[in-house]
């Protein structure tokens, strides 16, 4: 599909686009690069079209973006490290074609590169510092003013329960090719309380937070190998900074890609989740309460667990909700996010050690 006569010119964009092409990232929104020619001056962009299928109000998600992009430039002044909307002539920042369609874009974040497998520990330190440096600036915005684009999103006792409905409305086939992940699942269900009786018993420790720390969320830079920018603002809503820990650990921690189909190859290594609670402690570390350290070491077991259970949901109800690239993606994700949730499970004490030792 072509954006650059569709959608380019309805943003605050001059010039003409001489270039376009897909970028292959993210399981849920479609993201496009136009590149402008503005006499002489080229600039690149960035366009999404959200999936309104997962985000069912696209105005408010766009809302929530725009005021933490304002809010933190308030903050911190350097436009550089932070993501910029471009809004549309009318002022908007978000443009609905004549199919319903949204439509955003983002100025290019030049001179950058992503990890999808962190190669040393500094690099998770880099990643974990960026996203707790991102909460702690949006620390004073009013989170009850947020809106919930996605209700109930890290809420793993909820995501069990959906998983359990799907179970009885699975093909034969379907449940047959998973039962070792729909046991594995069941036999793990005491993990879903972990992190959100957190938020019930200590309510005052639920902030903004980003809700996406995908490792891939981070923008390094090219030469310095510097952290300059986090990416993807699509669910920053209330919660728990355990689930931002925990999913920065998920994808941080694995030697394997997340839908490596040879299980052999996932790992978790202990040395990248020490810099990963390292780099959240340096920014975060005196923020946190007793109940928030003691929990820790559970943060990355639970996300883990969480996005296997969200994979394998997704596989039994026959795949509407992960985009995929061949007919068992679903489950070939699922069995690497379980086999990393039981590499986790058998590293606790470790992961418990290291906790302690941050935490004195
Ligand atoms: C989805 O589309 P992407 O890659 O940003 C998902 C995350 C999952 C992730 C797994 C709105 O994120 O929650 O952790 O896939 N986003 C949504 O890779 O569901
Ligand atoms: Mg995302």
């Amino acid at each position: 599909m072509q954006v650059a006569d569709s959608v380019t010119h309805h943003f605050q964009i001059d010039g003409r686009v001489i270039e376009e092409g897909a970028i292959e990232r993210g399981h849920i929104n479609e993201t496009r690069f136009v590149v402008v020619d503005n006499e002489g001056d080229i600039k690149r962009y960035v366009h999404q079209r959200i999936n309104a299928h997962i985000f069912p109000d696209p105005p408010k998600m766009m809302d929530n973006i725009a005021r933490v992009c304002a809010h933190l430039l308030r903050k911190r002044g350097n436009p550089e490290e932070i993501l910029q909307l471009v809004p549309i002539h009318e002022g908007l920042s978000y443009y609905r074609d004549d199919n319903g369609e949204y439509w955003r874009t983002y100025r290019f974040v030049e001179n950058t590169k992503v990890y999808d497998i962190v190669e040393s520990p500094e690099v998770a330190y880099q990643a974990a510092v960026a996203f707790a440096r991102f909460v702690r600036d949006i620390g004073d915005l009013d989170h009850a003013r947020l809106h919930l684009t996605i209700p109930g999103f890290h809420h793993t006792p909820q995501r069990v329960e959906v998983f359990e409905r799907t179970i009885p409305e699975a093909t034969p086939e379907r449940k047959a090719a998973a039962a070792a992940e729909i046991d594995f699942a069941r036999r793990n269900e005491d993990l879903a309380e972990k992190l959100v009786s957190v938020m019930d018993v200590r309510p005052d420790t639920i902030r903004a937070v980003h809700n996406d720390t995908k490792v891939n969320n981070v923008l390094f830079h090219q030469e310095t190998g510097e952290a300059v920018c986090v990416l993807d603002l699509d669910t920053i809503m209330p919660g728990t900074i355990l689930f931002d820990i925990g999913d920065l650990i998920r994808t941080a921690c694995n030697k394997a890609a997340e839908d490596e189909p040879d299980i052999d190859c996932v790992e978790f290594n202990l040395q990248t989740f020490q810099a990963v609670i390292e780099g959240y402690a340096d920014v975060l570390g005196s923020d946190l309460t007793e109940e928030e350290w003691d929990a820790l070491p559970y943060a990355g077991i639970v996300m883990t667990y969480q996005q296997g259970v969200r994979f394998l949901t997704d596989y039994l109800d026959g795949d509407h909700y992960f985009g995929i690239h061949y007919p068992e993606h679903n489950l070939v994700r699922t069995k690497c996010q379980f086999a990393l949730t039981q590499k986790m499970l058998d590293a606790l004490p470790e992961m418990t050690r290291i906790v302690e030792e941050c935490r004195a």
